[in-house]
């Protein structure tokens, strides 16, 4: 499913592996301590290799950990895209803790190191909805509107956006959103 914005950029829902599709550059759903773990984290450093967890510890030696709702770059390593911006998203705890706008900062952080690297398109989990307890119809509003919101700018370099929705349910939470 695609959508297009008034300026004929677009965000484009495609199930499956985020590892496996090209893009300048690839979103991970990373920690505060940038350590690596499960879900597609795991996915993106097992694919990626060794690289990507060396540039992380040289990152964490200099700056510490990176703050929930922000991201830092990396290369890519072996990953069919240029860097990897590791987001760390917010844990879910019923969302009054501030949650929505941490989830939101996390789009617009990554959206930001993207025009500053001149990246042309760039591809996204579901950040948060995973082991961090993110409802998918809450998380994919956020996502989708901040990315919308983004798109619609006169200038950006980014001219496509590819969400990676991992299930054929986490698809069909998306489309619904953008359909709205
Ligand atoms: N491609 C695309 N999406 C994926 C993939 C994949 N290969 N694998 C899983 N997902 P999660 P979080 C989806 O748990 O909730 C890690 O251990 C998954 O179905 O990966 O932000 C980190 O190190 C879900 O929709 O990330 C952190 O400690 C979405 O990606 C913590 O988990 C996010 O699920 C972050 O938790």
């Amino acid at each position: 499913m695609e959508w297009t914005s008034a300026t004929g950029r677009k965000i484009v829902l495609q199930e499956g592996d985020i590892t496996r599709v090209a893009a300048d550059a690839i979103v991970n759903a990373a920690n505060t301590a940038l350590a690596g773990g499960g879900g597609v984290d795991g996915a993106i450093h097992r694919a990626g290799g060794a690289e990507i967890m060396r540039e992380l510890d040289a990152i964490r030696r200099e700056t510490g950990h990176c703050a929930t709702g922000s991201a830092v770059a990396t290369s890519a390593g072996k990953l069919p895209a240029k860097y990897v911006f590791h987001a760390v998203g917010p844990v879910y705890r019923g969302g009054r803790h501030g949650e929505p706008d941490l989830l939101a900062s996390c789009y617009r952080q990554c959206l930001r190191m993207a025009e500053e690297r001149e990246v042309r398109t760039i591809s996204f989990p579901a950040i948060s909805t995973g082991v961090y307890g993110y409802p998918l119809e809450e998380a994919a509003a956020i996502a989708l509107r901040e990315v919308k919101a983004h798109l619609e700018q006169p200038r950006t370099t980014v001219q496509q956006v590819i969400f990676v929705l991992f299930g054929r349910q986490a698809y069909e939470v998306y489309a619904a959103s953008l359909d709205k």
